[in-house]
């Protein structure tokens, strides 16, 4: 049969040997919760599926546990208890949490509560699958509460399509003309893949929300996504539109301190939890490139997100209130000290005390907009008090929009393992995140995914591994990316060694390859502001409201954002992170024109100009980005034809375009500074 991606990883494939094991593998499934929606059932059904088809051999799912067989018991802690005279003790767990334990001759898969316990068949299944057999016995729980997927998806788009705002895999799972889709066999088969790496809720509807998703024939429709969501321990959110009870015709204003507009917002989450009991709340862009929001009525950001947490407490619902608050439409570049990068802060400076415990600040990791190269968004270290969430695409918007391989995971790494230094005490970016820092219990992540109607989901079967290593980071930010790909490469295509390690080579050059060939030093990525964000343009940076600028001139380059001489972000920073970035001496290289405005002529630490390192930059990094085609080519018998054809096509579109990248970036700047490149590469046109 020809291979989908639709399974991902899941596809539990035999390997070879794996028949020697099958004596091994017990023939009895135990699910000690019995409802027909649990997720331990779920976890029962999927050990049965795969056991079967790693091995060959099948399994009988059953309620009865039995001293005598050998068996898998899978459970939440509760019902496991409640055999206590049969059982052993369990080691401490926290919600989502699961323990397995394969030495006895009883395999034990025992959650902290349901859906932990899916997570630990999940991971019993992965180990399987990836051809470990030995006996263990450990206790693995979840670093964060939140570790949701924000889908972009609208319920149609100019004709009938629930299209993806920068989704590549294809039309809305979910939506279709306007409503929720008849048929959710997608929507659950998402749900599964979504679970198995620990995401547990997804907002389903576009952060640019629009109010009809509340009639009610969209929250019946978003009642039976959340039915088949939650055998796999998935919670259904939603994004708001902040004025949408003037737009629904209900009110005429939309100000949080309303009588009518805050009676709206409680009916309207009370009919919410009537038909969603787990419904996990809301998520909401305000005041953000046009849309309405709290400051729209003199009110505060706090005061706009409380409104809707008031609402959602009583239900235990959350409101994730988005940091990406900036006005689009007032920057002007001839003002040397406008800075996009700094609107967060400023925004939400002095704030931190005033919101709900259910309120969840979500913060792009940097502060503009998910650039190949940005440093973390000093937000993260402005709210003690609140907490927070991080905000990572998945779908690569400014990176190649899955057409390009850019694995992911070293990226968002490098941000989670930034010491901000608050107080001049270790603060890594992830100890923010996680509430460890500054005593929360709330925070997590979102991980804007942009799955679409697609076979491969995203558009491209390799850009699996972002959303893979996306749950697998969630779940544990000190995982290393190297050990998650090769997981998920074993798991998606096969174990041989050569399969592993070219995609592993692939895979972890392909963000350095990128910024080569895109925007370097921390300038930005390049691509087309205006259009698409797709390819190069470095001339659309400038001279526009966005504010993502570079003042590129003939002699120099970068946005001075030191407190000196420039839009003061750096001071943003707490003091020792302040004082690195203030100095050109101490930023470094690759964030040096994020910071600083500098000649081309400027030396770096590495000891090149600035403008010899752009060049190199793109000369090497469309090198290696040829050498992916090749590098994949070695695998033409190792991997299905149609998975194998289907990248294939990819790299060499991406390796073709890596050229045409370069030469508009380098020629780009070398007709602005007349420099010429030493290796007298870059002509003149
Ligand atoms: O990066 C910009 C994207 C928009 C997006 C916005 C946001 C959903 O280009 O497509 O809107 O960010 O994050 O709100």
């Amino acid at each position: 049969a020809a291979e989908t991606g639709l399974d991902g990883w899941l596809r539990y494939a035999s390997f070879p040997g794996a028949e020697d094991y099958t004596d091994q593998i017990p023939r009895t499934i135990v699910a000690l919760n019995t409802s027909e929606v649990s997720p331990v059932l779920t976890g029962a059904k999927e050990l049965e599926h795969g056991i079967a088809s790693i091995f060959g051999v099948g399994c009988d799912v059953s309620h009865e546990r039995s001293d005598d067989a050998s068996s898998i018991v899978i459970g939440s802690l509760e019902a496991y208890m409640s055999h206590a005279e049969e059982s052993i003790e369990i080691p401490e767990l926290i919600e989502d949490g699961f323990y397995l334990d394969t030495t006895g001759k009883q395999t034990l898969i025992i959650g902290k509560n349901e859906r932990g316990a899916l997570y630990g068949a999940f991971e019993y299944l992965s180990l399987l699958a990836q051809g470990n057999v030995s006996s263990i016995s450990y206790a693995s729980s979840p670093d964060v509460p939140i570790r949701w997927i924000n889908q972009w998806d609208n319920l149609r788009d100019g004709g009938t399509h629930g299209s993806v705002e920068r989704g590549y895999g294809g039309d809305s799972i979910f939506f279709w003309d306007g409503v929720v889709r008849e048929d959710l066999t997608r929507a659950a088969q998402y749900a599964r893949l979504l679970a198995s790496i620990g995401v547990n809720a997804v907002i389903v509807n576009n952060v640019n929300a629009n109010e009809t998703i509340l009639n009610s024939t969209n929250m019946d429709g978003l009642a039976r996504i959340a039915d088949v969501f939650r055998p796999y321990g998935v919670q259904l959110g939603i994004s708001l539109y902040f004025a949408s009870p003037q737009a629904l015709g209900f009110t005429n204003t939309s100000d949080p301190f309303d009588e009518q507009v805050i009676e709206f917002w409680h009916n309207v989450t009370d009919s919410l939890y009537e038909r969603i009991p787990d419904f996990a709340g809301y998520l909401v862009k305000a005041n953000s490139e046009g849309q309405p929001g709290p400051l729209t009525y003199n009110r505060t950001l706090a005061d706009g997100a409380n409104m809707f947490a008031k609402a959602l407490d009583p239900h235990g619902g959350i409101c994730m209130f988005r940091a990406f608050v900036y006005d689009h439409q007032n920057l002007n570049e001839t003002r040397w000290k406008d800075d996009r990068a700094n609107a967060a802060v400023d925004f939400f400076d002095g704030l931190d005390t005033q919101f709900m415990e259910n309120v969840v600040v979500q913060i792009k990791y940097g502060p503009i907009d998910f650039q190949v190269r940005e440093p973390v968004s000093p937000l993260f270290a402005h709210l003690p008090n609140t907490a927070t969430a991080m905000e990572l695409q998945i779908s690569p918007e400014y990176l190649g929009q899955n057409v390009h391989l850019v694995y992911l995971s070293p990226l968002w790494k490098e941000i989670l393992d930034f010491d901000l230094r608050v107080d001049e005490q270790a603060s890594p970016v992830k100890s923010i995140v996680n509430g460890q820092r500054f005593n929360k219990t709330l925070g997590g992540y979102a991980g804007v995914a942009g799955a679409g109607m697609n076979d491969t989901w995203l558009g491209s079967h390799l850009a699996m591994s972002n959303l893979y290593a996306y749950g697998r980071l969630a779940w544990n930010p000190s995982s290393d990316s190297v050990d998650i790909l090769n997981a998920w490469t074993k798991l998606t295509f096969s174990h041989e060694e050569l399969v592993v390690n070219t995609i592993a080579n692939m895979s972890m050059a392909s963000w350095p390859a990128y910024e080569g060939y895109s925007g370097n030093l921390g300038v930005q990525t390049l691509t087309d502001i205006l259009l698409g964000h797709y390819g190069p343009n470095p001339a659309s940076q400038d001279d526009n409201p966005w504010g993502q600028w570079t003042r590129a001139d003939a002699d120099t380059i970068g946005m001075d954002r030191t407190v000196k001489n420039g839009t003061a972000n750096a001071g943003q920073y707490p003091k020792e992170i302040a004082m690195m970035f203030e100095d050109v001496s101490t930023t470094p290289d690759d964030l040096i024109l994020w910071f600083h405005h500098l000649p081309y002529t400027h030396v770096l630490k590495s000891g090149e100009t600035v403008i010899q390192h752009f060049y190199d930059a793109h000369y090497n990094g469309s090198a290696t980005s040829q050498t992916f085609p090749a590098q994949w080519e070695t695998l033409k018998d190792c991997i299905d034809e149609e998975r194998y054809e289907h990248v294939m096509f990819r790299l060499v579109y991406a390796a073709g375009h890596s050229l045409v990248w370069r030469d508009s970036i380098n020629n780009f700047y070398f007709n602005k500074s007349s420099i010429a490149d030493t290796a007298d590469r870059v002509e003149n046109h």
